[in-house]
């Protein structure tokens, strides 16, 4: 499948809300851009999640170009399409690497986010490109965690570092680059245990674990990847805002886009948390990560 077609395929709820409810609004003549029409659309726009300002953004556009005119849906969709590609725009992000050696990723996040599922796709990613990988399975708080990431690492051909359940995560990083560094792996990915921002000493867990990265690999970790879940939409945000204050996190990958209406959220995440989305998970297998772009993603958010 091509990387149109699978953020398409990733967007297809959104874009089909969108599609219906916009759809549903125009008449085949053409439609008289009023208050009661630039109100459906904002309510449109507002059940993607986007947030109500951006939302509001996007209709007082709409409503300066079209005011009081009869117009055709795909001009209003044009516009609409290109405030919001405006509205999620970042500086390309793509995962930065070491200068040279081993490139060190931690990833957090809240239970269930996606985090293990990330990064078996990360590193069939890795892996492709004829990378060499090692995984630190620090979540050590259920056996199963570390199950599934082992199941994964034989799946992709990865090596894995874990440890018992219960063990101190940091150790099982300390280890788990250590064997990167050992076997002169080209990425070192550490997963961790899901945690709320309020779990105070969990936060400070996760703190321990940075510094313990840093130790071994001066500039590590290169990247800490906060992973969000698409369906808890805005409610997850200012979490994640907190989150992203105590562990200095690099990224956001976006999970379970598929599952959701709620693709507008890409919007709100910008706008509230100062860092750039760099991929987003469309499914549950190795390859359903797709590198976030604004132009793409509302192309696809609004395709039929
Ligand atoms: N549909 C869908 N499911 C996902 C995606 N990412 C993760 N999941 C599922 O979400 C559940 C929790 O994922 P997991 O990686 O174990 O979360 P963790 O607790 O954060 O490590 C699993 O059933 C995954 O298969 C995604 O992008 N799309
Ligand atoms: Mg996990």
């Amino acid at each position: 499948m091509g990387f149109f077609e699978k953020i398409k395929q990733g967007l297809r709820k959104t874009a089909k809300l969108l599609n219906t409810d916009i759809r549903d609004l125009f008449k085949l003549s053409g439609q008289l851009v009023d208050e009661e029409f630039l109100d459906k659309l904002f309510e449109a726009l507002v059940k993607t999640d986007m947030g109500v300002a951006p939302a509001q953004e996007t209709v007082d556009e709409v409503k300066m170009q079209f005011r009081g005119r009869v117009v055709k849906m795909q001009d209003i969709l044009e516009v609409i399409k290109d405030k919001l590609k405006l509205l999620m725009a970042q500086p390309e992000y793509p995962i930065s690497f070491a200068a040279s050696g081993t490139t060190v990723i931690m990833v957090c996040g809240v239970n269930g986010c996606g985090k293990t599922t990330t990064i078996a796709k990360l590193t069939s990613r890795f892996i492709a490109d004829g990378k060499k990988v090692v995984l630190g399975a620090a979540d050590t708080f259920r056996a199963a965690a570390t199950e599934q990431l082992t199941v994964w690492a034989q799946r992709l051909g990865a090596e894995i570092v874990t440890g018992k359940t219960g063990n101190d995560p940091a150790s099982v990083a300390h280890k788990a680059i250590a064997k990167a560094l050992e076997i002169n792996a080209d990425i070192c990915i550490i997963d961790t245990a899901g945690r709320l921002q309020t779990q105070r000493n969990l936060m400070q867990e996760l703190e321990k674990i940075h510094r313990v990265l840093g130790k071994q690999i001066p500039d590590a970790p290169h990247e800490v990847i906060l992973v969000l879940d698409a369906t808890t939409g805005q409610n997850g945000l200012s979490q994640a805002k907190h989150f992203t204050e105590t562990v200095k996190c690099t990224g956001i990958i976006l999970t379970k886009l598929d599952g959701t209406a709620k693709g507008g959220v890409v919007v709100a995440i910008r706008r509230l948390i100062d860092l750039p989305v760099k991929y987003v998970g469309v499914g549950e297998s190795a390859d359903d990560l797709v590198a976030f772009e604004p132009i793409p993603f509302v192309d696809a958010m609004f395709a039929e």
